[in-house]
């Protein structure tokens, strides 16, 4: 991958990524209009939604620069970037360098085991101070957390930074000055000796130099130090101020000093992996792959290697600051984009072959808040599902999926933040107006006791009657599929030819309990008896039969309701631990375990669906954000009785 290297960005909201990107491409003389924060929703919001995507030279090497947002709902962006990334810049504010975001980052890029990177922004802000920043971010991450940059100045005076690598100073606007204050040589000149005895450390031959105290030449410092970030043994800090564009020269440097060429092979059979999609109004879906072998040709397919569908690769385009450039191939390295890849998914492998080797990216982030979505008129219900599917494509985090219970088409994301933006882009990109609501719980209703119940059902309307009797018995019933039904009739007393008719009947019932129209589970029915008819019986008889000696038996087994419960983890800072146990006693939940995974708590509790529909948010006003949670479908239990009460009366409420 010798002359492409990939730059992803990441950082708490704020810190100033997307300014830096501007500044970063504008510096490497990128001379169109940079469309970074371009979709409506990003404009609104002022803020990063979706990966950015922009392509530059920096002394004859291409960069991709992925700039991700902060927002702790847009975090799949990250998720997506950093490991198809040769570096992450981690991008902290000088003011406070480790919030909420940047722990977040810090964990997906797995404690800088992903090649990391920090930059220091915000240099010129009032009162910040380098060291403080560096302290700080070493007493929260356990890493080789080392400075290879020392800022002259700071606030409204930051005017150079001296590269630690060569000792050598460059002023912002002087290019000429040299001379450095007695106080900063002294400081840049300990944080260098440090630098060549950490980074000595993770290089055997540096190492053996070093001790024998033989002179060590920048340059073999600056290729041990890329190995050692390359392999994620070392966490370089830099310096800067994206808003006066200072430190940008050095940064861009930095892209291609401080990641060494990958190894990939350039002759290998080609091989690539999806990373982001987006939709084009004129390309339509836009997969960005990044090339991890051999060279990708326009015309030539690929398989996708989880799947082995067929990936067209129709055209293909390269990014020339964002805008689109026509290419015939790319190879090894380097990040393209395939249009209208219809076969494309996220994350997916393509190649020439499924046997092919499968790109790796971590668990991304489960999404846990879901809303109901309706339809504003008659036109978004054609409209809507193609839209959403498009949509939802593009997002492992976003999901739309119908309840099998309820009935109700759900999208589910990681908060309410989240799917307004979904819905906004519904209705600015596909013209979808859509409308949500908290979903209704998948209730069930079954019965506590066994009952039995015959009906008759007969009708004489001038010419053949109708008649079919139905002795029933209905009881619990915990066996697979949450129903059985046993034929268990004697002598004929309903002939062969109808028990279907029965059945029938049995099962339109179970559609719709007496209690509140939720479907019914957990029950036996046994057909132990009935009577017919020689001229007016039929299946439809026996059907209705059957469905009104179902009703009577149910309403005589003691119905009661079940509600789905919750398997639900939450990772928390252990200062939150005591508020989210008591919490979750309050939401009727009950704590199944606890444990400790670094400096955050994983707390394992159930709780009933119907009192975790919000905690999305509550969650994150509890913790300011700094806790996060996903919930599965652990099994239904009965409601407590006092509850099953108003859900009832709710239900015969709506009915009237
Ligand atoms: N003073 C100062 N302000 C900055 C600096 N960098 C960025 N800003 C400002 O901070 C604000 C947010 O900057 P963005 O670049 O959008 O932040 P971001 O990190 O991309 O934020 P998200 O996309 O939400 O993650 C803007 O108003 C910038 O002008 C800096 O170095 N110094
Ligand atoms: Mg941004």
């Amino acid at each position: 991958m010798g002359q492409a290297r990939t730059i992803c960005l990441a950082g708490h909201s704020g810190c100033g990524k997307t300014t830096l990107a501007l500044a970063l491409m504008k510096r490497a003389g990128v001379k169109d209009q940079i469309l970074f924060d371009a979709s409506q929703e990003e404009k609104e919001r002022g803020c990063t939604i979706d990966m950015g995507i922009g392509a530059f030279q920096v002394d004859g090497v291409s960069i991709t620069l992925l700039d991700t947002p902060g927002g702790d709902e847009f975090l799949e962006e990250m998720y997506k970037a950093i490991p198809v990334a040769d570096l992450t810049f981690l991008v902290v504010s000088a003011e406070k360098a480790v919030e909420v975001g940047t722990e977040r980052v810090w964990e997906v890029a797995s404690g800088g085991k992903y090649p990391t990177a920090i930059l220091v922004n915000h240099m010129d802000k009032e009162n910040v101070d380098f060291d403080t920043a560096v302290d700080a971010l070493r007493s929260h991450f356990e890493a080789k957390l080392l400075p290879i940059q020392f800022p002259i100045g700071s606030g409204a005076t930051f005017a150079g930074i001296v590269d630690l690598v060569t000792n050598r100073p460059s002023y912002f606007g002087d290019k000429g000055k040299k001379d450095v204050a007695a106080d900063v040589a002294e400081a840049a000149e300990s944080l260098r000796a440090s630098l060549i005895e950490e980074v000595a450390a993770v290089d055997d031959e540096l190492m053996m130099k070093f001790l024998d105290e033989k002179p060590i030449s920048d340059a073999e410092l600056a290729a041990a130090l890329a190995k050692g970030v390359s392999a994620g043994q070392i966490v370089p800090i830099l310096c800067a101020c994206a808003t006066q564009e200072k430190g940008i020269d050095q940064l861009l440097k930095a892209f291609t000093t401080l990641t060494a060429p990958a190894v990939g092979n350039p002759g290998a059979p080609s091989r690539a992996v999806v990373f982001n999609l987006a939709n084009d109004p004129y390309l339509g879906r836009l997969a960005f792959v990044r090339v991890l072998d051999g060279t990708l040709h326009e015309g030539k397919p690929l398989v996708d290697t989880a799947t082995g569908g067929k990936v067209d690769v129709r055209d293909l385009y390269a990014l020339e600051g964002t805008k689109q450039k026509r290419v015939s191939s790319a190879t090894a390295g380097e990040v393209v984009a395939i249009a209208k890849a219809d076969g494309a998914v996220l994350c997916a492998t393509l190649a020439l072959s499924q046997d092919a080797a499968s790109f790796k990216f971590p668990q991304f982030p489960r999404p846990a808040f879901s809303r109901t979505i309706v339809p504003k008129t008659q036109a978004d219900v054609e409209k809507m599902s193609a839209a959403l599917r498009e949509v939802a494509a593009t997002k492992k985090t976003v999901v739309v999926e119908r309840d099998p219970v309820t009935k109700e088409l759900t999208l589910r994301g990681m908060g309410d933040v989240h799917l307004h933006v979904i819905i906004e882009r519904l209705k600015n990109r596909y013209n979808v107006a859509l409308e949500t609501r908290q979903p209704r719980v998948p209730y069930k209703e079954t019965v506590r006791r066994k009952a039995e119940a015959k009906y008759r059902h007969k009708k004489q309307t001038g010419g053949r009657g109708q008649f079919g009797e139905v002795y029933l018995r209905i009881e619990p019933y915990k066996g697979e599929g949450g129903f059985k039904f046993v034929d268990e009739i004697k002598g004929a007393s309903i002939p062969n030819q109808y028990v279907p008719g029965v059945e029938k009947g049995i099962h339109e019932a179970l559609e719709e309990g007496s209690l509140a129209k939720f479907p019914v589970t957990d029950v036996l029915v046994a057909v132990y008896d009935g009577s017919f008819h020689p001229v007016d019986s039929s299946e439809l008889a026996f059907k209705l039969a059957a469905r009104g000696a179902f009703r009577e038996a149910f309403d005589n087994a003691e119905p009661c309701l079940l509600e789905p419960v919750m398997s639900v983890y939450v990772r928390v800072p252990e200062e939150f631990t005591g508020d989210i146990i008591s919490d979750m006693n309050g939401r009727r939940g009950r704590i199944m375990g606890m444990e400790p995974a670094g400096k955050v708590t994983v707390i394992h509790a159930e709780a009933p669906l119907a009192e975790m529909q919000s905690y999305a948010l509550d969650l994150k006003s509890r913790t300011q954000g700094r806790a996060t949670f996903h919930m599965e479908f652990a099994r239904y239990q009965p409601v407590p009785g006092h509850i099953q009460e108003k859900i009832v009366a709710l239900a015969q409420a709506e009915e009237e």
